[in-house]
């Protein structure tokens, strides 16, 4: 499977973030210094069935994205 990485803002530091899963079963998100976002990355418990999808679900007014990824347990 071809994880894609996606960039936008999750707030946090200025500019936008990097998020990446890994089949490994693992959500990074990178500062655009390279730095990990506080608290990540994450473990999915199970691995990731999809690439990252950073979507403003709650309708903030700050436009910041939350982020989806699907992940699976055998
Ligand atoms: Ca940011
Ligand atoms: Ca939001």
């Amino acid at each position: 499977m071809n994880f894609k990485p996606a960039v936008g803002e999750t707030g946090g530091l200025p500019g936008e973030e990097i998020a990446v899963s890994s089949p490994g079963g693992r959500l990074y998100i990178w500062n655009l210094d390279k730095s990990n976002v506080r608290n990540f990355p994450k473990d999915l418990k199970g691995y990731a069935v999809t690439s990252p999808l950073l979507i403003n679900l709650d309708g903030d007014k700050e436009d910041f994205n939350e982020v989806v990824v699907v992940s699976k347990k055998d």
